[in-house]
């Protein structure tokens, strides 16, 4: 017989949901979501992603001393101006954000005619330099992995034209190759339209823990995007031990099923507490900025048997 689990779901969403909303904002804004978040010091940072009225993206600074409220809006954070970046980033978006030794470094799709990546770092969460962009046309949603993998820097990708989430390694964070694909959308049974990688993979002794977008597309027409889970080895992370067969958060509040791209969860980000916790930032709707809790432990009996 199949095991029965328990009732409780394995991410269970804030019950002040959306935590930030286009109206906290002290500018012109259509939408805040698929934000990045990461604890500095004390304080819990999100760089926000901001949709105006004219669909231009830009990303904003937000702090709160419990991750869950109580945020505070900061700075637009100011992008490139040279002709170079401007040529390849008419908008950006989706921003990602890992800590490797002291610096913060900070992934974010750049799209002009097509989708381009750009990585921006910072010591203090206040200022950022331009890093330069590390990937050629054709792909998003990259993600550093929290420390180098046999003496590289490695990194999740999503080739745009397909549904599928690859590794990538790097020597200095500018040259990048060893790709290797990691899975496609028929490893995932509620994934079949396209998936890609969420935020940091988590280290854990059973291996990398890695959070994942998927997309079902239903009626032919209608897309859902949803969160599941993805064990991988640790000295090969492009090595899959199992992915999960539930998927852990599906699209099923009013602030996900109804706003601007309806039944849309987008995880971007996470943070680790040191009791195994997880705070996980999604997006709802593309409109509402969104978190929800878990655990490492509980994402794990997901990737391992459920
Ligand atoms: C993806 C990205 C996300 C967005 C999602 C749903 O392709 O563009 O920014 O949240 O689609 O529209």
């Amino acid at each position: 017989m199949r095991k029965i689990y328990s009732k409780k779901r394995p991410v269970r969403r804030f019950a002040g949901n959306p935590i930030i909303t286009a109206d906290m904002m002290p500018f012109s804004c259509r939408g805040v979501f698929n934000s990045a978040a990461v604890k500095h010091e004390d304080r819990y940072v999100m760089i926000l992603r901001c949709e105006g009225y004219n669909f231009y993206n830009f990303f904003c600074l937000a702090e709160s001393p419990n991750g869950y409220d109580s945020w505070k809006i900061g700075d637009i954070i100011p992008m490139p101006e040279d002709p170079e970046y401007v040529k390849y980033a008419r908008v950006q978006y989706d921003p990602r954000i890992t800590k490797i030794d002291d610096t913060y470094y900070f992934t974010f799709c750049c799209h002009a005619h097509e989708a381009r990546m750009g990585l921006m770092s910072s010591k203090d969460m206040r200022s950022f330099k331009w890093e330069g962009f590390i990937s050629g046309i054709g792909f998003r949603n990259t993600v550093l992995f929290p420390e180098k993998i046999n003496g590289l820097y490695t990194a999740l990708e999503r080739p745009n034209a397909v549904g599928e989430i690859w590794t990538t390694q790097s020597p200095d964070l500018h040259f990048w190759g060893n790709q290797n694909r990691l899975m496609n959308n028929n490893d995932c049974t509620f994934g079949w339209g396209k998936i890609g990688p969420c935020g940091t993979p988590i280290k854990t002794p059973k291996g990398w823990l890695i959070i994942f977008h998927a997309v079902s597309v239903v009626c032919d027409y209608e897309y859902l995007y949803h969160a599941g889970v993805v064990l991988t080895e640790l000295d090969h992370p492009h090595k899959v031990i199992r992915v999960g067969d539930e998927c852990i958060l599906t699209p099923e509040m009013p602030y996900e099923n109804f706003g601007h791209t309806p039944n849309v969860v987008f995880a971007s980000s996470h943070i680790v507490e040191p009791d195994g916790s997880i705070k996980i930032y999604y997006g709802g709707s593309d409109r509402y900025q969104c978190v929800a809790d878990s655990s490492v432990d509980e994402l794990l009996e997901i990737a391992l048997e459920r």
